[in-house]
């Protein structure tokens, strides 16, 4: 189904409100991908991206400091547990190796005691703790947001989603933390992918079909 203003209002209008979900930040390389793949996760309300873990004030994307670009996300605690999510985290990257550039590094920015508590049981239950990875663990004791263009990337390269959100009354920010747009954002990035896999097969198809 096509989405319409409409159906995307109606469906914002009807998500959870901000009191009854929790915020998990973490960084995973580069924003965009996992802005999408979590977005698109059940019990996912919204999400955005920004920089996190240095100290330099106000970074930008540009000029980003000792920052490293992360992913926010506003769970619902019921339907996904920070448990769930850290197993996400955990099996999209390798805790026995870190990337080197700080931009691009694996970290889990815990915020609350009850995060850091479901941490620790979770390395527990999987054999790991938090000197042996290499995964950094950080307290969140900041997040800057990254720039418009960056947030929800891939649902911004389809011209046609981003004109039904402008007729829907929506701004950057409105987009930014829309939960439709979490949705379509992971979406379109799950069709891209399909589609550069659908070329795969067919240009292997037609090697072997020589
Ligand atoms: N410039 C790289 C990474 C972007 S990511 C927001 C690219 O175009 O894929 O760091």
């Amino acid at each position: 189904m096509t989405p319409t203003p409409t159906t995307i209002q109606a469906y914002d209008r009807d998500t959870p409100s901000r009191d009854e979900t929790e915020t998990a930040t973490f960084g995973l390389g580069c924003f965009w991908g996992p802005d999408a793949r979590f977005g698109a996760m059940d019990g996912v309300i919204r999400t955005r991206v920004g920089y996190a873990g240095g100290t330099k004030a106000n970074p930008t994307y540009h000029d980003l400091g000792d920052h490293t670009e992360v992913l926010q996300v506003d769970y619902l605690p019921e339907e996904l547990p920070y448990s769930d999510l850290l197993d996400r985290v955990f099996r999209s990257h390798n805790p026995s190796r870190q990337t080197p550039t700080i931009q691009y590094q694996n970290i889990v920015l815990v915020s609350t005691s009850t995060q850091i508590d479901a941490l620790k049981s979770y390395l527990t239950a999987n054999d790991l703790s938090v000197d042996g990875i290499e995964t950094r663990v950080e307290r969140l004791s900041g997040f800057t947001l990254a720039e418009s263009y960056h947030q929800k990337h891939s649902l911004k390269s389809r011209q046609s989603l981003v004109n039904t959100f402008n007729d829907a009354g929506y701004d950057d920010e409105d987009l930014r933390e829309s939960p439709a747009a979490a949705k379509l954002n992971g979406y379109v990035a799950g069709r891209e992918l399909s589609e550069r896999h659908d070329l795969g097969t067919s240009t292997n198809r037609t090697v072997h079909g020589q």
